[in-house]
This record gives structure tokens, sequence and C-alpha cells, in this order.
């Protein structure tokens, strides 16, 4: 199933009937607002941007790659169509059996296509776009793949933190605090070097997937990615910094970053995944760039942020991962789990949570709560957990306000935890616990389930059943069909 790049990957969405080809946009404005206006569609295509005004015919961006649920699945091979709880089921399923796979190192690649060093260096031909109106700045890094080494222990790191480009060879960094690639530079730093750095900007989707995974602190992201792949993902070493390099990725560049006293500079602000700036403007790293390396006719992968979705990936793979906490912590009978306004990651960031059960004894529903919240995934960033029936979809957000609007009483139904594992980069948090260093936040649990004491004595629903539903479709098939109605 393994996909050798990105460009490989875009046929296929072409052949799918997915893509989007679109010339004469302008980076500043076009390419930004196609990507939010395409993704207000539940479905809408992958987007490709050539002869984009001002650069080189072939010098190309995608966006929306993996923002539609369907190609999140081709990208780590699961069957497009399937329904989204499907897939989340199937995902749960497949993490349950991880088995990394170390990439091979291969002496040549379609990297190797175009190099240029030092002087030659010059980011600013490439067609970086402005993702949001409000973005301090051009960013040619969103969905990237930094590649460090920490110098104790020989192992390599892949983390997608955001790159802006400052000049024609610097570029700013933005990496949160406890990420990988920022202890990394820190020990670089307190031995005063700088630390060695490479990035590509655009490839296979499974290396892009992995590097914004919540793998362990000495595993590497690149073991991760041939799992998910299927096979070892293939890397050349880095000609400056023995750094491995996806072998077609798109674009690489390779430098180092020099210690904050050396050198820094306003980065930002960047639309970041909750929908909000809310780190702002700030002083950053930056990495200075010594070589930058590009095949013929490169693709800059863009993944801003997408408000209200905040799709980066359009399955929730975190909604796999609490799926999967729920069943290591022994709660029976879980029909579904999704996440809104989410990271979509694995690592965390879960503000709204639901659960579909069948609830089976009192106090089932309230255990997959505490569970949900309390795991790595449903603890970072969380803010609401809705668990409602196994009648409800949790896929669609009807279906689960109906829930809570007709099965919970506000009353007593709805509990409060308060301070809970949160981040600088929550909107919510107030300017006064960030001054105070209070990096928490409150949770609420909504119980949009029918009461279990009375549950058989619970007013049933009016709705069509399947049975029904599936005799009146057969016998009205050619009234119902021109409207789309026929096929569920
Ligand atoms: C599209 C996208 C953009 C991201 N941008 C950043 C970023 O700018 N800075 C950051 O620290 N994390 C960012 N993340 C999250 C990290 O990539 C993610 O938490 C990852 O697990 C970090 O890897 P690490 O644990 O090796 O540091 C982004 C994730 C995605 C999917
Ligand atoms: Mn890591």
């Amino acid at each position: 199933m393994a996909f050798k790049d990105l460009r490989e990957f875009i046929e296929k969405v072409r052949e799918m009937g997915q893509l989007e080809f679109i010339e004469g946009a302008d980076r500043d404005n076009d390419i930004g607002s196609l990507t939010e206006i395409f993704a207000e569609r539940n479905e809408h295509p992958l987007l490709l941007f050539d002869n984009i005004k001002g650069y080189k015919k072939g010098f190309r961006v995608a966006s929306d790659i993996l923002t539609d649920h369907r190609r999140t699945a081709l990208a780590v091979g699961l069957p497009p169509n399937a329904g989204k709880i499907e897939l989340v089921k199937m995902w749960k399923e497949r993490i349950k059996d991880t088995k990394p796979i170390p990439p091979k190192e291969v002496s040549d690649g379609p990297i190797f296509e175009n190099v240029e060093q030092g002087d030659k260096v010059d980011l600013l031909k490439f067609p970086s776009p402005m993702w949001h109106e409000q973005d301090g700045g051009y960013y040619i890094g969103t969905s990237d793949a930094v590649v460090m080494k920490d110098p104790d222990l020989n192992w390599v790191n892949l983390g997608t933190y955001r790159c802006q480009v400052h000049d024609r060879n610097t570029l700013g960094i933005y990496i949160s605090p406890g990420h990988h690639g920022r202890i990394i530079r820190e020990k670089f730093w307190a031995k005063g070097k700088s630390c060695p750095v490479a990035v590509s900007f655009g490839q296979d989707p499974t290396i892009a997937i992995t590097a914004a995974f919540a793998v362990p602190y000495g595993s590497s992201e690149l073991d991760f990615a041939g799992w998910m792949r299927g096979a070892p993902a293939e890397v050349v070493k880095g000609p400056l910094t023995g750094l491995p390099i996806p072998a077609a990725a798109e674009i690489a560049i390779e430098g180092e970053i020099p210690p904050p006293e050396v050198e820094h500079k306003i980065e930002g602000p960047f639309g970041e995944w909750p929908g909000y700036y809310a780190h702002g403007a700030r002083d950053e790293p930056v990495i200075k760039v010594r070589s930058v390396m590009y095949r013929n006719d490169p693709i800059i992968a863009g993944s801003p942020p997408l408000k209200p979705h905040l799709r980066i990936l359009g399955l929730p793979f975190g909604a796999a991962s609490i799926w999967d906490n729920l069943e290591k912590m022994g709660v029976p009978d879980i029909h579904g789990v999704w996440t809104y306004a989410s990271s979509s990651a694995s690592g965390g960031g879960m503000p709204f949570i639901v659960i579909s059960l069948k609830q089976r004894y009192h106090g089932h529903a309230k255990q997959a709560a505490l569970v949900a919240m309390g795991g790595r995934t449903g603890a970072y960033l969380g803010r609401y957990v809705v668990v409602v029936d196994e009648d409800i979809d949790p896929t669609n957000l009807d279906e689960v306000v109906w829930a809570i609007a007709s099965r919970s009483d506000p009353a007593t139904d709805i509990d409060i935890i308060r301070k809970a594992w949160s981040t600088y980069i929550d909107p919510r948090m107030t300017p006064k616990q960030k001054d105070e260093g209070d990096i928490t936040n409150s949770r609420a649990i909504i119980m949009a389930v029918r009461p279990y004491e009375w549950i058989k004595q619970f007013p049933p629903v009016n709705a069509i059943t399947p049975e029904q539903r599936q005799k009146a479709v057969s016998k009205w098939k050619n009234l119902l069909e021109p409207y789309g109605l026929a096929g569920r």
C-alpha cells in the first residue's frame, strides 16, 4: 500500500476524482482562502496549485491533502469509502499491533535532482503561502518533517513544527515546550553548539502523519512511518549534517539552529490549531539554512489549521487512541468515539470528545467518561466529554446535540472537574493564570444517555426503524433515488 512520495499519493487522488488543479492563484490571498473555503465541505478535493503568480511554473503548492477522511484513510491503507466510525474502529485495531520498522538508507534519490549550497541558497524562489490573513509571514513549513538527532542518545526525531520564511537563507521555527525537537536543540545549546537540523517540506503522507504522532522520546518517528506504510521509509544521508532525509522529499533543507543568544527573530503570529492566534508574535530561534535541495517541479505540502473543524487529518486518530484506552481499561460495549474541534492527533488536544456505548450497568457511562479524560490522548487540553447511547452516531453533530437536548438533565447530568492538564495555546486560559503559571483548565462530563435507573421507562424514539426504512426504500426506490436517499 506504501506510497513512494507525495506526488504518487496525489496521482492516486487524481484517479479517485478528488483532485482540483488550480492555476493563476496568488500566494498572499488565494491559496489560503481556497484551502479554507473548500474545507467548509465535509468531503472536498485536494488542491494542487501551479502557475502561482510571480513564481516559476512547476513550483507548486498542495493543500487540503489529508483534511478529507477518505484521503487520510487512503494514506494509511484503510478503505477510503468505509464509514467514519468504521475507520476509527479499524485504526483502533491497527494500533494494538504497532511494530516499528527502521528506515532504509539509499545512496541516491530524487531529492538530489537540484542541490544549492552556501550563497546559492534562495528560499524565496518557492511560493510559500500566507495561510491566514493575519499571519505574520509566509510559511513554507506547515506539514513538514523537522529532523534532529539527540546528541547523547544516538536517536533521530521527526516533528512537524511550523517554519516561517524570514529571508533567502533564514527560517523561523516554533516548537512548543515539551516537544522533542525543543529538548534536543537545548541539549546542543547547553554544550555551546548550534543544533544541526534538516527539514523536508513535502513527503510521503505516512511520514507527514508520523512526524505529528505522539511517539515516545527515544523512539524514532521514521520507524513508525515504516510500520504505517508496511515497508521501511527510504532516506538519504544529508550531505552536510548526515541526518536522514526522505529520499523522495519534494524540498528539503539542511542547516543549524544557533543558540538564541546568538540569533533569534520575531516569529508569527500564525493561526494555530485551536483556531486562534494565542501564541502571538514572539522571539523564537531561527534555522540558518546552508543547503536547499529539491526535485524538479517541487510541491510544498501545506496543512494550515482550519477553523472550526481544525482538521489537519480528516480522520481523528486521537479518537481511535481514546477508544483503545477505553478497551485497555476494561470499559465494555463501546460503539464509537469521535472528537470535534480537536487536533486530530494521538498526542491530545481533544476539547470535545463524544463516546457512544451500550449501557450495561449502573455507572458504566460515567466510567467511560472518566477513563477517556484520564488517558494520555484525552487528558491534554480536554474540555467536554459527552456520553451518548448506542443509537446515536457520534460523527453526526445533529444527533449528538439531540441527545444532549433530550436525554440530559443539566442539574444532575453535568459534572465539573477542576485543575486538569492544559497548555499555553488554550485560548480560554485567563491572562492571570498565564502570569501565575497556573496552566490548567476545567472539564465537564455531560451524560447525554438515558438514565440507567429508569432506562426501561424512557419514552421510545419516534423515528423510522432501519427495517421499516429498508422496506420503504425498496418500494419507493425510483422516487427516492434522484434525491440520493435510496443508497443508505
Ligand atoms: C500540521 C501540524 C502542524 C503542527 N505545528 C506544530 C508547531 O508549529 N509546533 C509544535 O511544537 N508542534 C506542532 N505540531 C504538533 C507536533 O508536530 C506533534 O505534537 C508531534 O508529536 C511533536 O513531535 P515530537 O513529540 O517528536 O516533538 C503540529 C502538528 C501538525 C499535524
Ligand atoms: Mn518525537
